[in-house]
């Protein structure tokens, strides 16, 4: 609960609401009209949007936020918030005048390259919103492991449109919400009714009113103006209510587009002969009666302010707040404003109509009545930006260079995986009590169960395993407590990515740094892949562990399949892909992993390998249900630094190499194979295991980058292997999943490539079913091999 404001106080607020919205109509303006270097690109207006949201935001952000509140700004009303950020200060003109520019202001909010202190990305609707309620969750979970104590809990707000209530993706978050005990979250909806192409469809607020009134969140409907309230007690107010209740929303949308006459006739021809209503429009002028139908409640700043200062309880809250989209603009209502700009003429008169002289567009306290002296005064008692820097920052975690696995003759990578936690999960180290995992249902059967045995589940109230309790044998511990370090998630995808971007932002928004793991189905990356590509966009920092994955998955069939997911890991930025084969380089790549996740060293990179490793990122591991022979050997440092580098020969390959063989991950066993069979028609072969693609692939491109740029010495990991590979040479690369993946490797040295890989639906049958049917046995390799570097038949070729 926040004290109300004082009149004064109000009368400031509202001189600022308008100044917000000018400074934000101007500054897209600017950006399309005067600066206009937009090239003939059709710029995105979003004027309307601001208009829609210029009070709300005001509220918040100069009365109702406190330091520690989060906010995801829905994308369109970005400008808006870098204007309230430039009152406030904290934002430059030069980045207002270049907004959408290079460099400049961002179009829609970004963590990372705004520097104005944006809480949470967005852009792609929808994910902003749920990052908010994991965000929450996330800081229930620090608070409740005993940390942060020390600084009041924040609310964690979305700000968003009513069409972007259409996203599924938020409505699963609000069931896992309502699992997981959510508190401290509002979600503000500018129901404007109004979307990016029409109008919306009618009564929509009655439904999200019961959604998420049986999901537990109080509701709270802010509809109408105070200058409506007040005509509403008025003779004949009532019968005013009961038409504007029951106004279409196209129509209402358009009566506000046509102002004050166009209201006067609708209003006379459907109430006007009963009685006293008729005397309650004739009273008010054309320019009136149009101010008292827009007075929707999310325009009345008092309203607002009222709804917000009386929430004095942590239960998550919906705020639905009629609006109207392009509010006080010359094309308020219209449904084609989305991406409306205001004309040089209209701007002018809004300039006028603001009071700003020309030339004085930018001063920030420019068409105000207060004094500049009273202005700065009231910014300066903001609460939201009483206390300074509101990033956090949290102390790094020692990760040891190598972790400790019981490595067994026969094992598959995702065994290897939970026994690497699993033996985590035995220490009292500080690393292993910041660690966290979560699952989207998918917790036993990626081989996480023996780390939640020993570390228990998370939930804010202990809920003892029942089976457990009546002595029911179960090879799983099922125990909830605020202790536990497993966040079990429903099956919704979406929902893992979200929750990984949000535990992933701990050190920033928290100050106290989360190691987050999650594991999922590789081909269900697919399923949260938007998501997934938010929380790298943001920078949250997280590991990803997908498993089972690709073919190797043989009886589980075409629907469990991963394909196109090593692409994604070589493709998505922010995320490091690796694929190992062997148990003792994931032990190798968990520890590499577990730093690079807390890395951000920014700036300049100059490291030899160019792979940026300074900056960090989150990780994401392909791993393999598939049970296969490990090598014994000791892990020299030079071997450890190759694997995290992405390659290493297994068979080194001579000075007159005919054919190389590149793999990655499961199908290493045949790869190995292949070799050895072709090893007597093919002298000089060589056997290259390929542990990330990606991080090959970004190395190489980084060189080529630096040599472009005249660093002629710069040379990456996969041109250094590859730099005593003869030219005739040829290469077959092959893998369980797209043969693209690896293809690249032949531009490196100009040297020809056979891919090998998957490029179909998969299907049931044996591993070796699979790899012959799709081309990746050792027979399809040494037949490659055979076309790729021609010499005598390689005799084995069919044999197998
Ligand atoms: C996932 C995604 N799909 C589509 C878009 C394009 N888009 C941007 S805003 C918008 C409509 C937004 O309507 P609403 O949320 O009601 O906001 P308003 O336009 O009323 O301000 C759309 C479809 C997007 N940004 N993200
Ligand atoms: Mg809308």
């Amino acid at each position: 609960m926040t004290l109300s404001p004082s009149a004064h106080d109000l009368a400031m607020l509202t001189a600022l609401e308008r100044k917000v919205l000018w400074l934000a109509t101007w500054t897209i303006h600017h950006a399309n009209h005067v600066r206009d270097n937009t090239d003939g690109v059709k710029v995105g207006g979003h004027q309307a949007s601001c208009a829609s949201l210029a009070t709300i935001m005001t509220a918040l952000y100069l009365h109702t936020l406190r330091p520690q509140d989060r906010v995801a700004v829905k994308p369109h009303a970005a400008p808006n918030f870098h204007a309230v950020q430039y009152l406030l200060g904290r934002q430059s003109r030069e980045k207002l005048e270049d907004f959408r520019g290079y460099k400049g202001a961002q179009s829609y909010p970004s963590r990372t390259k705004d520097t104005d202190d944006v809480d949470f990305s967005t852009g792609s609707v929808g994910l902003g919103v749920a990052q908010t309620l994991f965000s929450s969750l996330a800081q229930d979970y620090v608070r409740a492991h005993g940390w942060a104590l020390d600084r009041p809990e924040g609310r964690m707000i979305a700000l968003l449109g009513d069409a972007e209530l259409d996203e599924g993706n938020i409505f699963e978050a609000m069931l896992e919400g309502w699992k997981q005990g959510l508190r401290n979250c509002w979600w503000i909806v500018d129901y404007n009714r109004q979307s990016l192409d029409a109008v919306v469809r009618e009564g929509l607020w009655e439904r999200y009113q019961n959604l998420f009134r049986n999901f537990g969140w109080d509701v709270l409907v802010l509809k109408y103006g105070a200058l409506q309230q007040a005509a509403f007690a008025e003779p004949g107010g009532e019968v005013l209510r009961r038409w504007i209740d029951s106004c279409p929303n196209q129509l209402y949308s358009a009566l506000v587009f046509q102002g004050g006459a166009a209201w006067r006739k609708r209003l006379n021809d459907e109430i006007g002969d009963q009685g006293p209503v008729t005397a309650l429009i004739e009273r008010r002028s054309d320019a009136e009666l149009a101010r008292l139908m827009n007075n929707l409640g999310g325009h009345d700043l008092g309203s607002i302010i009222a709804a917000f200062d009386a929430i004095d309880h942590d239960r998550p809250v919906c705020f639905i707040a009629y609006t109207i989209k392009g509010y006080g603009l010359p094309f308020a209502g219209h449904k084609d404003n989305h991406a409306g700009l205001m004309t040089p003429a209209q701007m002018e008169t809004f300039r006028e109509a603001m009071n700003i002289r020309p030339g004085q567009e930018w001063e920030r306290f420019e068409g105000l009545e207060q004094s500049p002296g009273q202005i700065q005064s009231f910014l300066d008692r903001v609460p939201f930006a009483s206390a300074g820097a509101r990033t956090l920052q949290a102390i790094r975690i020692e990760i040891p260079e190598s972790l400790s696995v019981p490595i067994q003759s026969q094992m598959s990578t995702q065994l290897g995986f939970g026994a690497l936690l699993n033996e985590l999960g035995r220490e009292t180290t500080r690393l292993a009590a910041h660690i966290v995992t979560a699952s989207p249902d998918v917790t036993v059967s990626t081989s996480l169960g023996p780390w939640v045995n020993r570390r228990g589940l998370f939930a804010r109230e202990t809920l003892a395993d029942t089976f457990k309790s009546e002595r029911i044998p179960s090879a799983f511990n099922w125990e909830f407590s605020p202790k536990g370090q497993h966040i079990e998630l429903g099956i919704a995808e979406m929902n893992l990515f979200c929750a990984l971007s949000a535990l992933g932002l701990s050190h920033v928004i928290n100050g106290e740094r989360l190691l987050p793991i999650g594991t999922l189905y590789d081909p269900f990356i697919a399923r949260g892949l938007d998501a997934l590509n938010y929380a790298c966009y943001q920078d949250a920092r997280f590991i990803l562990v997908a498993t089972p994955s690709g073919i190797t998955l043989a009886p589980e069939g075409g629907a469990h399949q991963s394909i196109a997911e090593p692409l994604i890991g070589l493709a998505q930025d922010g995320l490091a892909a690796f694929e190992p084969a062997f148990v003792d380089e994931l032990a190798v790549i968990l520890a590499f992993a577990l730093d690079y996740i807390q890395r951000d060293g920014g700036g300049e990179f100059s490291e030899p390998d160019w792979l940026r490793d300074e900056a960090g990122g989150s990780v994401y591991l392909r791993l393999s249900t598939r049970p296969i022979e490990q090598i014994k050997r000791e892990m020299s440092p030079a071997l450890r630094q190759a694997i995290v580098d992405g390659a290493y020969w297994l068979r080194q390959p001579g000075p007159n190499c005919q054919v190389v063989v590149a793999y990655t991950g499961a199908v290493a066993p045949e790869a190995i194979q292949a070799i050895g069979l072709m090893a007597e028609d093919r002298r000089d072969v060589g056997l290259l295991a390929i542990t990330s693609a990606d991080r090959l692939n970004a190395g190489w491109t980084a060189a080529c980058r630096a040599r472009e740029r005249g660093l002629i010495q710069a040379r990456s990991h996969v041109e250094r292997l590859f730099a005593g590979l003869p030219h005739h040479c040829g290469i077959v690369t092959v893998l369980d999943g797209h043969p693209a993946t690896l293809a690249w490797l032949g531009a490196v040295g100009g040297h020809r490539v056979r891919p090998l890989g998957v490029e179909h639906f998969g299907q049931t049958g044996s591993v070796a079913d699979l790899y012959r049917h799709y081309g990746i046995d050792a027979n399809a390799i040494i037949a490659a091999a055979q076309a790729i570097a021609p010499g005598r038949p390689i005799r084995y070729l069919g044999a197998v």
